[in-house]
């Protein structure tokens, strides 16, 4: 196992895939939304512990698109839970210097977590600390196609030269087009896929895949994943 050593170079953005609420849960006997409920605090002490080792973003993937197909009570409670973490949270993002950002199909959310989640975010865009960017009913796949429909629009409009196209251009239409690529993507719960996340952005960041439970993934976990991104950059000199 590498240790994080704070003098060496410090992953810039984070990615996260906070899987393994469900089976924590069951493991347990207990019901799902309590390993949601525990993995928020995990999203918190992820927070903090960048916050500490000086990371500029940290992207965490809290809703997929495809996870609008989940039971509705499921449903509920994740939307509970985000409309709960926004009236408890702003004001520590606020005192922590934490910006907050979404990334996905926002308005597909109920209208009362728009607005919440509007709230927050204008609340916190003064603050040049750490970027907090939650994708919220994201998925990478629709992310490209509407990127790909608005440049065909932007052709037809004759306002671009299909011959001009690049990936410059290309990366500007994405909903992450004003963040850096992450340098290190999480997985936890032991799965090797990345599920329709960041599919362009993630083309040469290194992947920590961790057996650990979203719930009981903490300070500790965060270090070793970016002790590991460090002992790998000192190999390949980050190429
Ligand atoms: C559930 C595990 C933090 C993954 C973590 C659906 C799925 C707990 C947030 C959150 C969720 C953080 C900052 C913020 C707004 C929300 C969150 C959802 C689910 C929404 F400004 N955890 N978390 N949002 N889960």
């Amino acid at each position: 196992m590498a240790a994080f050593d704070p003098d060496k170079e410090i992953p810039r953005h984070i990615a996260i895939i906070m899987d393994g609420n469900g089976r924590w849960a069951r493991e347990r006997g207990l019901p799902r939304r309590e390993g949601h409920r525990t993995g928020a605090e995990s999203v918190e002490i992820a927070l903090e512990t960048c916050g500490e080792i000086g990371v500029d973003y940290l992207t965490i993937y809290a809703f997929s698109s495809e996870n609008w197909k989940r039971p509705e009570a499921e449903v509920k409670a994740l939307m509970g839970l985000l409309a709960h973490f926004l009236k408890e949270k702003t004001s520590s993002l606020i005192k922590n210097n934490i910006r907050l950002r979404v990334i996905g199909q926002i308005d597909k959310l109920p209208k009362s977590n728009q607005k919440e989640l509007e709230k927050s975010i204008e609340a916190t865009a003064g603050n040049d600390g750490l970027t907090l960017v939650v994708a919220l009913s994201y998925g990478s796949r629709e992310e490209i196609v509407e990127a790909t429909r608005s440049l065909m629009k932007k052709a037809q409009d004759g306002e671009l030269d299909p011959g001009n196209l690049d990936e410059a251009t290309f990366a500007a239409q994405l909903n992450t087009a004003a963040y850096p690529d992450p340098d290190l993507l999480i997985r936890t719960s032991g799965e090797f896929r990345v599920s329709n996340f960041l599919l362009w952005q993630i083309s040469y960041s290194e992947i920590f895949i961790t057996k650990t439970l979203w719930p009981d993934f903490r300070r500790d976990n965060l270090l070793e994943a970016a002790g590991e991104y460090q002992k790998r950059q000192r190999r390949f000199g980050g190429v």
